[in-house]
């Protein structure tokens, strides 16, 4: 009788060790997986999703990798924001061959109806263009016919920041642009950065 007893006593503790073990397991699993998700919302630039998202592309020409997003649009300073998110910067296009090399992977890759921010802005003096990745006036320039048109100084319709896209066959242009309005993302870091590699995407 007692032996039966012990046995029960014995059987009824361990069901209860597992249980509350099993509790545990679920709470710290919900946890993780729930933190997770919440950590990329709160960013609100869809980490996870443009990681795996196979229209998320790299490009390394010369000394930079080049990181396109097309998964989402963004005004420019949230796509200024998304980049250095990421230990990159939105784009500098310092040459026409760093023009061409861009504009014809958008084509190889069938986006070249995409249009993409650059991190031009002429924010600090209206008669002035810099990059604001890098601080440096900008020197090359790929301008549209008839752009820019922006030509009222601060004002809030006035075209303070620098788009680039595909537009008829005059190859990869740019347009100066109001800064709040949105477009895709192309990120750019030396190829030696410690940031979105290969790897991370695919
Ligand atoms: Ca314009």
């Amino acid at each position: 009788m007692w032996l039966f007893i012990d046995i029960f006593i014995l059987t009824v503790h361990c069901v209860l060790i597992n249980s509350i073990k099993m509790l545990c397991f679920l709470i710290l699993s919900s946890f993780l997986l729930y933190g997770t998700k919440c950590q990329d919302d709160s960013e609100g630039l869809y980490t996870s999703k443009v990681l795996r998202n196979n229209n998320s592309l790299l490009l390394e020409y010369e000394d930079s990798r080049y990181f396109f997003n097309t998964e989402f649009e963004a005004n420019f300073f949230s796509a200024f924001q998304f980049c250095k998110k990421r230990n990159m910067e939105l784009l500098s296009i310092e040459s026409a061959d760093e023009n061409n090399r861009i504009g014809l992977f958008l084509v190889e890759k069938g986006l070249s109806a995409l249009r993409f921010w650059t991190s031009a802005v002429n924010l600090v003096s209206p008669t002035a263009w810099i990059w604001l990745a890098t601080g440096k006036e900008i020197k090359y320039f790929n301008w549209d016919n008839g752009e820019p048109t922006g030509n009222i100084p601060f004002v809030s319709n006035y075209e303070n920041c620098i788009q680039a896209r595909h537009e008829g066959n005059r190859g990869f242009t740019w347009n100066d642009l109001n800064c709040h309005f949105k477009n895709y993302i192309i990120c750019e870091a030396p190829i030696t950065c410690k940031c979105i590699s290969p790897r991370s995407i695919f």
